[in-house]
């Protein structure tokens, strides 16, 4: 009889521990990772030619960079995955707002350089991966996929392809596909030719370099250039603020890398 007792009691122990972990296991959040696309090795000649209309001194001299494969986010990272981060005791807890335009699918904004630090940092903790934001060089051969032309699609800016403003600096504007003044969901416009949505327009990207004025000194290799003024970082991709000349595959951005805004936000590198 004891003997017997002793073994239901041992029986609902196990039971009732089993309970607990499937119940634990259901109540873990899950994890979102950003959906990821893996951009081919290859050379590009980063910058400007001289006919690219809008251009800037600073995106010259033109120079061939050789890049390595790497994984890139298909999208700019969404509040739900910056949720995610939170969620799980990453990014210092930071709740950016959304000024009322929506968060979920749309791109996370009023991030800062180290926010976005923190968030590949967490990553990394999660997947035992390494994440990182991406280089100047490899942003500029993604977003090119292998064109030359001033836009991934052509030679002048079009509504058709990414939300961007007006001509007129600064305003949004709403044209063609682009009916949005704000920030849109990721993946409201074609991607390009690497399978890439959003890599201009929405939202500006916070990038791993320091500011450099022009290339005169730059990476070949598509490291980052880490020398330079590394209190401000590169930004690209224009957004949802600015004139389409913004959006051109060679323009140069940057800020004091503590600035929160509502039209910068980030998207992801995983290395291989
Ligand atoms: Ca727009």
């Amino acid at each position: 009889m004891i003997k017997t007792r002793s073994a239901f009691l041992a029986m609902a122990a196990c039971c009732l521990l089993t309970q607990v972990a499937l119940a634990q296991k259901a109540a873990a959040p899950a994890v979102k990772i950003p959906e990821m696309v893996v951009i081919p090795s290859g050379q590009f000649i980063m910058g400007s030619p001289t006919s690219d209309r809008g251009r800037v001194n600073s995106e010259s001299p033109q120079h061939m960079v050789s890049i390595k494969s790497f994984a890139m986010g298909k999208y700019d990272v969404t509040f739900d995955e910056w949720e995610a981060c939170v969620a799980g005791g990453g990014c210092k807890g930071h709740m950016p707002g959304d000024r009322g335009w929506g968060r979920g699918n749309r791109p996370v904004i009023y991030v800062d350089w180290d926010d976005a630090q923190n968030y590949v940092k967490w990553l990394s903790g999660v997947t035992s991966q390494h994440w990182r934001l991406p280089t100047e060089a490899e942003w500029e051969y993604a977003a090119r996929a292998g064109t030359t032309s001033a836009y991934y699609w052509g030679d002048s800016g079009n509504h058709d392809y990414a939300n961007y403003g007006a001509d007129e600096c600064c305003q949004g504007a709403k044209l063609g596909k682009d009916q949005w003044i704000n920030t849109s969901p990721v993946g409201s416009f074609e991607p390009n030719k690497f399978g890439l949505y959003d890599m201009v327009g929405n939202v500006y990207q916070w990038l791993q370099d320091c500011a450099n004025d022009n290339y005169q000194g730059a990476p070949t290799d598509g490291s980052a250039w880490l020398k330079g003024d590394c209190e401000a970082r590169e930004l690209r991709g224009g957004s949802w603020y600015f004139f389409q000349e913004n959006l051109r595959s060679a323009m140069r951005f940057y800020l004091p890398s503590m600035l929160r805004f509502n039209f910068i936000g980030f998207r992801v590198v995983r290395e291989l």
